[in-house]
């Protein structure tokens, strides 16, 4: 059946629509402008209803559309509840939540269906894969219902993750008249086997898959995976190194690469990232003094912050390479004899019995010292206003105009003073982590902590602090959100092993914060493959392919030190540069591998309208999108023009889609202009 496919409708379907777990609500939120400006109303986010962040998320439309009311108001005749209305982010794009416990009924002869079209098995206990039936068989049915109401329009269905991929197998089996799109942020089966001890990567051609995701009890989840890889029209991932592996692990070659980008916000005053960064430093500072009361004794002007975050995967995200790599570093600067203090947080979320006592009674002493001087201050004030107004022109103050110290401070002031100094007084170290831990003895972090004899000792240049919660600006300690901190920092440290793209350290560059990624990971090697000497940008990517563990530590540890031992001058005009790598991530230039994606499935659905190199898409001004022109110094690319589609390998739709067209600009190819860098520099200290 032929249909209009320049009017076709998109439906991106995700488990976090409105409703953030983990990377793929920032991908999904951070894309929503570019589609929303590309689709208008023809796009809607479909997932699964959580009432708890949709009542905070969304907010309830009426469906305009009346092909797609219509197959929604029959859904409602059969007992289907489902939310649709705007996700209050920036975009506003149109969601459907549907209430996949609304179907619960059906989970049993759902599970019975699937067996029989694909002989995925599914056993009862997983509840992750219950609902992952429930949305997809909703999803099936909804998109089913739609294109028979709905004779006119080509339907796009996008699919990330096994979690919301059961639907592709359903449209295929069923001959449900849409093209389709899957996207894998990872595979279940590597993330499972790098966080064993397997040496993955020289080995993922030779790994037994079925057995493999059997041994581990992930075979039907494994299976649910790989059926949606070899259903949809369009298979992709998110990094060139996770196409790898899904080629051997789903056994399907992906179509092509979408890269994550970010929605870059430009501030009005060039310089403003960098005042944030010692605005957010200075809150940073304020814990600091806290957590190591009666052993604050390094200058916070020679301490840097460096820290790793994101999901608790110990191995997976090099959190074992951060700890041993910190070690090193505090020999090598203690043997220099270093007068820096590096503070390195852990930011993981872990399992926790609240903050401990030690925690809070050190935010809690030094807010009672601050409050103790505040009130001394005024009234010294108040003293030294009352003497110095009393001069007069008889001379009768002479030589006494200005009084002494002990004048002012009285003896009473001293022993509230002595009684706060005193119990700033402690017999142990400062603690490393700030909460009770469930499982303290057992706990990766920690024992690796004790193992290499961290323990915030006074002679150590390097000290950790464990915070094993996201952060957010209403905790009652390091009251920030996590972007705020991220300013706040120096350094951000992320040595994976497994991370198909890594939204961390692409965070870290478009607010200017320099870090360190891996060759294992999807940002860093398309970092490498778009800039040549990416550590002039605050880009250090660790080699983890072709160097021995301890290579790799040891090329991590020389990263660290190098960057401990920059002048803040040189830390100003590194940040500029990092900042200005920005417009690489931002999404007006990544969502144009979606767009390559999208094409790619119509024309394999549709073949006939891309007869003889013919492009419906020609002259379709809505498909481009404005952009404005670079700031000066950007970064040169290895091969003059940096564009994601350079590394993308949806071949078939780039023939009809021009890069440079859809980004509208081109990067400087001439010498850069780093002049401005230090001009810059020389505005600080
Ligand atoms: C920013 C601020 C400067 C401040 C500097 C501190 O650049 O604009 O006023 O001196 O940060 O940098 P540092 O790397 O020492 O935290
Ligand atoms: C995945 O989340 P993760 O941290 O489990 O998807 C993210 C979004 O695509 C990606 O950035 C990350 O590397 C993957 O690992």
């Amino acid at each position: 059946m032929t249909r209009d496919i320049t009017n076709h409708l998109l439906f991106e379907v995700a488990t976090e629509v409105a409703h953030k777990v983990g990377g793929i609500y920032s991908v999904l939120k951070s894309k929503a402008p570019i589609t929303v400006a590309e689709y208008r109303e023809r796009y809607t986010l479909v997932g699964p209803l959580n009432y708890n962040s949709a009542q905070i998320e969304v907010e309830e439309l009426p469906v305009k559309d009346p092909l797609i009311k219509q197959t929604l108001d029959s859904m409602s005749e059969r007992g289907i509840k489902w939310l649709y209305g705007r996700w209050l982010i920036e975009g506003a794009p149109r969601v459907l939540l549907f209430d996949i416990w609304s179907a619960g009924h059906h989970l049993n002869e759902w599970k019975t269906d699937l067996w029989n079209i694909a002989g995925i098995p599914t056993p009862d206990h997983d509840s992750e894969t219950n609902d992952a039936i429930l949305l997809g068989y909703l999803v099936a049915w909804f998109l089913g219902e739609l294109v028979y109401n709905d004779r006119e329009r080509a339907v796009i269905c996008h699919c990330h993750e096994w979690l919301a991929g059961i639907a592709l197998p359903l449209c295929r089996k069923r001959r449900i008249d849409v093209t389709t799109i899957f996207t894998t942020h990872a595979t279940i089966l590597g993330r499972y086997l790098c966080a064993g001890s397997t040496d993955f990567y020289n080995n993922l051609a030779n790994f037994d898959v079925d057995a493999e995701a059997g041994k581990r009890g992930i075979y039907h989840r494994y299976c649910i995976e790989r059926s949606a890889t070899h259903s949809s029209d369009v298979f992709t991932t998110v990094s060139h190194i996770t196409a790898f592996e899904s080629e051997h692990l789903l056994k399907r070659k992906p179509d092509g690469v979408l890269p994550n980008g970010l929605n870059v916000v430009k501030f009005q005053a060039v310089h403003e990232f960098q005042n944030l960064h010692a605005l957010k430093k200075q809150k940073i500072n304020e814990f600091v003094k806290g957590h190591f009361y009666g052993n604050y004794d390094f200058d916070l002007d020679n301490t840097l912050y460096f820290f790793i975050a994101g999901r608790y995967e110990f191995r997976n995200k090099g959190c074992d390479f951060f700890i041993e790599s910190l070690a090193r570093l505090n020999h090598r600067l203690k043997e220099a004899g270093s007068n820096k203090t590096i503070v390195a947080f852990i930011i993981m979320p872990g399992k926790t019995h609240s903050y401990t006592v030690e925690t809070l009674k050190g935010q809690a002493v030094v807010k009672q010292l601050e409050s103790t001087i505040e009130e001394v201050q005024k009234k010294v004030g108040e003293r030294l206003f009352e003497h110095c107004a009393r001069y007069n022109n008889s001379g009768s103050l002479q030589g006494g105009e200005v009084p002494s110290i002990d004048e002012l401070i009285k003896p009473a002031d001293r022993v509230l003073l002595k009684r706060r100094i005193f119990a700033l007084k402690r017999d142990g170290l400062p603690p490393i982590v700030t909460h009770n831990m469930a499982d303290d003895s057992t706990d990766p972090i920690l024992n690796q902590i004790r193992r290499v004899q961290l323990f915030n000792k006074p002679e150590d240049r390097v000290k950790i602090i464990f915070h094993p919660e996201f952060l957010n600006a209403n905790n009652p300690i390091l009251s920030l959100d996590y972007d705020e901190f991220v300013r706040g920092c120096h350094l951000g440290v992320f040595p994976s092993y497994y991370e198909p793209w890594g939204y961390t350290p692409a965070e870290c560059t478009v607010m200017g914060v320099p870090s360190i990624t891996t060759n294992l990971s999807g940002f860093g090697c398309y970092m490498e493959d778009l800039i040549e000497n990416t550590s002039d940008y605050g880009i250090y990517i660790v080699d983890r392919r072709m160097k021995s563990v301890d290579e790799s530590i040891n090329q991590l540890t020389d990263y660290m030190y190098d960057f401990a031992s920059k002048t803040r001058r040189q830390r100003i005009n590194q940040r500029n540069r990092t900042e200005r790598l920005s417009d690489l991530l931002d999404w007006k230039r990544m969502g144009l591998e979606y767009i390559k994606a999208r094409q790619l499935s119509l024309k394999r659905a549709y073949p006939d309208k891309f007869k003889n190199g013919a492009n419906p898409f020609n002259n379709t001004s809505n498909l481009k999108l404005t952009r404005p022109l670079s700031v000066p110094g950007s970064p040169r690319g290895k091969y003059g023009i940096m564009t994601p589609g350079d590394l993308g390998s949806l071949q078939e739709a780039q023939e009809s889609l021009n890069t440079e067209d859809y980004i509208g600009f081109k990067l400087g190819l001439t010498a850069e202009n780093n002049e401005d860098d230090e001009d810059e520099a020389a505005h600080y200290p």
